[in-house]
């Protein structure tokens, strides 16, 4: 019998084994709580570490071209798992790292962000150690990693292990944020005790019951009122697990229901209530002018920032919504703390009167828009992006997730329309070119059986991180990318032109046998026309054993009308004047 004890240091802990480790102890939690796959960089500071976590033999380690890499791998992860883990080396492999945890952070993503640390006899020997700065600090790391994470702890003494990472675990899976544990390099083998069952630490985190009842009478008093309600999703109904009970809430309404760009596929776009993608004058087509008539937006999880809101002219007013975020509840003259987002929308979609106006005018609305045309281009002329997203388009279904870059290819994944049970990923806060690769990676490792990835990205973008295609091919995943090659940075060009957003040109398609070398199954192909890329997106629907990369060569100034009218006024709120004081 295993005797559990609590004590005043830690959580409860099994008795103390001689054969179990600090290691092992990381190992099991990472099992517990779904990581199955460790991304990571080796490096002296860890390698102890990887071989105790080499011991448990379903936590795979994924190595990965470098650190950032690594990162932004396991927040791609994350996306499709629900939790990441990255390891790096100290300093050296940790900075490199820092770009992709902090958009873990900003996309509110749990990413486990274990860093080997300095031997815990250095600082008394007054050691100057390789990989820092050659000073004797040895916090810095730890003090920048802190800003970037909801939780950091630095592990000196096996005896704290424990508690330490199960503090690090648990906030960052109840925060949805990346979390921080730097262990020292000689304590990874040291003994420490088992740990006990997971879920025994996992007491449910409540909010207030009265806080919750009064924003919810409020919410309802409100929205019965209301003459025109609609409901916008928002990019946190993710982290806050709420996407079943916004739907829920939509339902029970029978209202419009529109999505925020970084919330796309957060809704199916194929629900009888679905009105498109609320993203100001770039909305899809009938959206802004029902969000902008209704009199109460019920706003779930929203981020309004500069490029949500398409340089603050797309904010809905603070006297017509009621704006729910992860654990307050904000009213036009009141505002609701520690009321969890889900509770709040289920609870509230138990005391709502339908009301179906905002659709039934989108609706209306729909009827007089002229029906997309959807031409099949001249199958010889140059490709076009326009005839790039039609056949991109045609090639989702429900299984597919499309994950789209930072670049124009927002824009032209905005316009997809996702079959019921395809996903979406986007990266619209962090907004790090060089993140689609890795995240696509990342995510394809996490996918069920029987789903599939087609990522769009940029040629400047891919430039970052193009050498993880080639753990893509080691690992035979069979992922399409369609890289679009259209001679340099266009969004920068439509924000702000200028010689620096013109870029070397590669031969993208041809890079995929060099990352094959002897073994790999990967595949390159070219489009330059029409019908070049509907027979390559053919071949890659039979292709096998690794990745398929069609380089869709497309003009320089052939950009999406969203983007322009996006990038005008993105440029305007960038570039306004100081403030005189
Ligand atoms: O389709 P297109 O040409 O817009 O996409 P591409 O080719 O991927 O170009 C993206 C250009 C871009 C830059 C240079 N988008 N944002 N930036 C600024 C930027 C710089 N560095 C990082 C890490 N992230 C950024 N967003």
């Amino acid at each position: 019998m295993t005797t559990i004890s609590a004590s005043l240091e830690g959580p409860l802990t099994k008795s103390l084994t001689s054969t179990y480790t600090v290691g092992d102890y990381l190992a099991t939690r990472f099992e517990q709580i779904g990581i199955r796959h460790c991304f990571m960089v080796p490096g002296d500071y860890n390698l102890i570490l990887l071989d105790q976590l080499l011991r448990n033999k379903r936590v795979q380690q994924v190595g990965c071209c470098n650190e950032l890499n690594a990162a932004y791998a396991a927040e791609g992860y994350a996306r499709v798992n629900g939790v990441g883990a990255l390891l790096t080396t100290f300093n050296v492999g940790a900075f490199s790292a820092f770009n992709g945890v902090a958009g873990a952070y900003a996309e509110s993503l749990p990413v486990i962000f274990v860093s080997g640390g300095y031997n815990t006899n250095d600082p008394s020997a007054n050691h100057l150690l390789h990989h820092t700065l050659g000073t004797h600090d040895f916090s810095y790391q730890y003090e920048a990693f802190r800003n970037v994470t909801c939780a950091a702890v630095r592990i000196l003494c096996a005896e704290n292990a424990p508690s330490l990472i199960d503090h690090a675990v648990l906030t960052a899976l109840r925060e949805r944020k990346p979390a921080y544990i730097e262990i020292a390099c000689n304590l990874s083998d040291a003994p420490c005790p088992q740990p006990v069952p997971f879920d025994i630490l996992l007491s449910s985190q409540p909010g207030s019951t009265r806080a919750l009842r009064a924003a919810v009478e409020s919410a309802a008093t409100l929205l019965n009122n209301a003459k025109k309600p609609l409901l916008l999703a928002g990019v946190h109904l993710r982290a806050g697990g709420a996407i079943d009970a916004f739907r829920e809430l939509a339902e029970a309404v029978g209202c419009g229901v529109a999505v925020m760009p970084n919330a796309k596929g957060f809704f199916p776009e194929n629900h009888p209530q679905f009105i498109g993608v609320y993203w100001g004058g770039v909305s899809s087509a009938g959206c802004e002018p029902i969000v902008d008539w209704a009199d109460l937006i019920l706003a779930a999880g929203p981020l309004f920032t500069d490029y949500t809101t398409v340089g603050w002219t797309a904010m809905p007013h603070r006297e017509r919504m009621i704006k729910a975020d992860l654990r307050h509840v904000f009213f036009p003259e009141a505002e609701y703390t520690d009321v969890p987002l889900a509770e709040f929308l289920s609870a509230l979609a138990k005391q709502v009167q339908k009301n179906d106006k905002t659709l039934l005018q989108y609706q209306r609305e729909r009827k007089t828009l002229a029906e997309t045309e959807s031409h099949e281009a001249d199958t010889t002329a140059p490709l076009t992006r326009a005839e790039l997203c039609r056949q991109i388009q045609n090639d989702l279904d429900e299984k597919t997730t499309l994950l789209v870059e930072t670049g124009d290819a927002w824009f032209n994944g905005m316009s997809m329309q996702l079959p019921e049970g395809a996903r979406f990923e986007i990266e619209m806060q962090w907004g790090s070119i060089g993140w689609a690769v890795p995240a696509t990676f990342g995510y394809a490792m996490g996918l069920e059986p029987g789903r599939r990835l087609v990522s769009i990205i940029g040629d400047g973008s891919f430039q970052l991180t193009a050498q993880e295609v080639a753990n893509m091919i080691r690992y035979g995943q069979n992922t399409l990318i369609f890289l679009v090659n259209n001679r340099g940075y266009v969004i920068e060009s439509e924000i702000h032109d200028g010689p620096y957003n013109y870029i070397k040109n590669w031969d993208y398609a041809g890079l995929i046998s060099s990352f094959n070398a002897d073994d790999g199954q990967g595949l390159g192909l070219k489009a330059k026309t029409a019908k070049e890329l509907a027979d390559a997106i053919k071949q890659a629907r039979s292709h096998k054993g690794g990745p398929v990369l069609i380089e869709c060569q497309i003009a320089h100034d052939d950009c999406s009308p969203e983007l322009l009218k996006w990038g005008t006024k993105v440029a305007l709120a960038n570039g306004r004047s100081p403030r005189q004081v």
